[in-house]
């Protein structure tokens, strides 16, 4: 496939913006008074929007933005002014860092944050003298990203959304494009799948995106790992490896070949819960084809051994030698509209920007070099690491454009967390359920209101323009963390305007050294920089994978997942989202378009699991794990298979994550919202 070269700025428009919303990245417009447009951008070439990104203007102008700073006093939050505000941050972040160190304090930067608010967030706490900054990327591809890098030395998508229209076949492993990232599924997948290309659905729901599949495999949660090994045997069986590229490509072949000899297909199916034919089937669409993409989402990396799936996966594409070239590749579809982003400016506790290791001498000089301090050398703490420590050693947090109290595991425990805290700062549009609990909440900017760039899902650079100011009373993001800043850690961290850090960036950041803001214009760039002779990077690893290695090992999951249904009565909770609603729903809740669109929140269950507790359709019921108990209204239906349940988490007066255990994937400290063992009975 030709490679395309970067659209060239696109001519003046002073308003385009990125959506708030997912990471695919559509271009829009504000146009006042609630209402946006789609704009032709580098991914929605046509201006098309999917419902969020149409309602999106809607929260700009909500009744229940935030407008005043708000602080607690005697156990109620009361309106401050800003230097009020400003002044209880400073004392208590001063007293806590004196008293306990730096590292008593947890930085929580924002995938809905531009790239030059979160360079600035990790910035700030570097200089306070601390790594324990994280983002919610943590919860949702820290162990996709831990698998890939580990074998090509970048966690990033390997190949781009362009790309995908040179597969022969698409392999989505839980995921629901459709649904999450639908421009890219209606711009992208769609168009392959008319030009002939097959799609693999592994889902245990059928869902939209199942609806334009060929082969779906309604797998049991959770058992991903000997459903992708099997299908892997039944392609060495069936002569269908890449000989030459494992050659030339891999290490560690034999300890894998071993085990896909050993592996018995019907045994594995069985276990997945999916038909042997089918199984065998799915793996020839992928094994057969010449250029074979997989798109991996939540239902493969929120799991308690989620790293191990996304490793089960990658042994399949290398056995397969779908890597390195055109529409090939293994594709995380990311979350946030800037998730990419708060990784790639280095808002993790173990990289500073660039993706470089904080525990890299050379490394930490040469970031040292530009800040003027050096950042400290040991790693800090993950978010859900940091939040089993408060109270405790950890004593302060400062969130920014995060719900936590909706979001993380355990909310019982983590709500038990937060009020522990000497100090907490919420930096948010609403009184979100978490800013409720803070000590201090600061009223921020929405996108239409501010500047900078974010980075998508396909490592693309592009800008947001404000074209209007926040309320009367609340201020930019960048704004409000350039002023804690400066109080704070004084002018090492002071820039006067986002264009000023994209600066600064580039010259720290190895994967954004070849960016300017201005080239950026209104089309994109990607990171890593083209080589001669190339105009964009739009396959990674072609000839090197991105550590620098010729060849990448094969790491055999020997380890099963654990089998939940034990017990005939138990049933598998697996989590996940709708179409109209985003995450815990704090901006979609309020809209009026996606409210009209969108549907309640259900549990969806097979009518013989419901048959078998007497349950009705849309009768209300008690869902019940170790952790705690929800109600929820039943919904018979086919579309989930039999042994597991589904519902969302949008609903944040539902608190499903109360459900759901604090137990962390050992690899990449992501927790596991795909699988929870509950019984459902009828509500008295
Ligand atoms: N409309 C909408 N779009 C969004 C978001 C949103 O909230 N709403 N959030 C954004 C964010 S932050 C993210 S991370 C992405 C997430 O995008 P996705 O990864 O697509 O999201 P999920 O719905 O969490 O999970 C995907 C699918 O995994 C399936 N699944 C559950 N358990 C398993 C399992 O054990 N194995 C397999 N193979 N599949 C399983 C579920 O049935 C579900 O259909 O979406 C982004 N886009
Ligand atoms: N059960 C279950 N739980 C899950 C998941 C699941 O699949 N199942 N998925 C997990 C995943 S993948 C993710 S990413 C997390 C998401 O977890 P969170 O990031 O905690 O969820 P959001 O609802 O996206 O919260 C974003 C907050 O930022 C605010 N915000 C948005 N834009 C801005 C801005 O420009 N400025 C400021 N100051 N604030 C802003 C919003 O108002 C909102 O309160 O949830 C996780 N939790
Ligand atoms: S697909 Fe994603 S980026 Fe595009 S309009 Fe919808 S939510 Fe926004
Ligand atoms: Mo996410």
């Amino acid at each position: 496939m030709a490679k395309r070269a970067p659209p060239a700025d696109r001519g003046v428009n002073p308003r385009q913006s990125v959506c708030p919303y997912c990471g695919v990245g559509c271009s829009l417009a504000y146009e006042g008074e609630g209402s946006t447009t789609g704009r032709e951008g580098p991914i929605n070439e046509a201006g098309q929007l999917c419902p969020k990104g149409a309602a999106a203007g809607e929260m700009v102008t909500d009744v229940d933005r935030l407008i005043r700073p708000l602080v607690r006093e005697s156990g109620y939050l009361v309106t401050a002014s800003w230097s009020e505000a400003f002044d209880r941050i400073e004392q208590a972040i001063g007293d806590i860092v004196e008293a306990e160190g730096p590292d008593a304090m947890a930085w929580l930067a924002s995938a809905s944050g531009t790239n030059e608010e979160n360079y600035l967030l990790q910035k700030l706490a570097r200089a306070t003298g601390t790594n324990n900054v994280d983002n919610c990327a943590r919860l949702c591809h820290a162990s996709t990203v831990t698998a890939l890098e580990e074998r090509f030395g970048t966690g990033a998508m390997t190949n781009t959304l362009d790309d995908l229209e040179a597969a022969e076949t698409l392999l989505i492993v839980g995921a629901n494009p459709a649904d999450q990232h639908p421009v890219a599924f209606r711009h992208y997948v769609q168009p392959a799948l008319r030009e002939g290309a097959t799609l693999v659905h592994i889902d245990p729901r059928a869902n939209a995106t199942t609806e334009a599949a060929d082969h779906h495999l309604p797998v049991r949660p959770g058992q991903d790992i000997p459903l992708l090994n099997a299908m892997a045997a039944v392609i060495d069986r069936a002569g269908e490896a890449d000989e030459r590229f494992m050659a030339e490509r891999t290490t560690d072949l034999e300890r894998y070949r071993a085990q896909l000899g050993a592996i018995d297909v019907e045994a594995s199916a069985d276990r997945a819960g999916v038909e042997p034919a089918a199984l065998r089937a799915a793996a020839m669409a992928y094994g057969g084809a010449d250029r074979a993409a997989a798109l991996t989402g939540m239902g493969l990396s929120q799991h308690h051994h989620g790293t191990d799936n996304v490793r089960a996966l990658v042994n399949l594409a290398l056995l397969t030698g779908n890597v390195g070239r055109p529409g090939t590749g293994i594709n995380p579809l990311r979350g946030q509209n800037n998730v990419q982003g708060a990784g790639d400016v280095g808002a993790l506790p173990a990289t500073l920007p660039g993706g470089q290791p904080v525990t890299d001498a050379a490394a930490r000089e040469a970031v040292g070099s530009v800040w003027g301090f050096a950042p400290p050398a040991t790693p800090g703490r993950t978010q859900l690491e940091l939040t089993a420590r408060f109270g405790d050693e950890v004593r302060g947090a400062y969130v920014f454009g995060e719900n936590p109290l909706v979001t993380e595991p355990d909310s019982q425990t983590v709500r038990e967390a937060f009020d522990s805290l000497e100090l907490l700062v919420v930096q948010d549009l609403f009184l979100t359920e978490t800013a409720e609990h803070a000590d201090v909440v600061l009223p921020g900017s929405a996108w239409a209101e501010k500047a900078g760039t974010v980075t998508n899902t396909d490592r693309r650079v592009m800008r947001m323009r404000a074209s209007t100011t926040p309320p009367r009373g609340a201020r930019r993001d960048f704004t409000i963390l350039t002023e804690l800043a400066r109080r704070l850690v004084g002018k090492s961290c002071m820039f006067e305007t986002p264009r000023d850090a994209f600066e600064e960036l580039t010259a720290v950041s190895p994967r954004y050294r070849h960016m300017s803001y201005d080239e950026i214009g209104t089309g994109y760039q990607r990171w890593p920089a083209p080589s001669d002779g190339e105009t964009d990077t739009q396959v990674l690893h072609a000839h090197r994978y991105a550590g620098g290695d010729r060849q990448a090992p094969f790491v055999p999951v020997e380890r099963q997942p654990e089998m939940a249904t034990l017990d005939p009565e138990e049933l598998v909770l697996t989590t996940g989202r709708t179409l109209e609603q985003f995450n815990s729903g704090t901006l979609t809740r309020r809209s009026a378009l996606l409210t009209q669109l969108g549907s309640d929140q259900h549990l969806q269950i097979h009518p013989t699991d419901a048959e078998a507790r007497d349950i009705a359709d849309g009768q209300s019921v008690t869902v019940s794990s170790d952790q705690g108990s929800i109600r929820l209204r039943a919904e018979r239906t086919r579309a989930i298979r039999e042994g597991a349940v589904f519902c969302t988490f949008h609903r944040a007066e539902t608190v499903v994550n109360r459900l759901i255990d604090g137990r962390l994937d050992p690899d990449a400290q992501i927790p596991a919202y795909k699988h929870t063992p509950v019984t459902v009975s009828p509500a008295e």
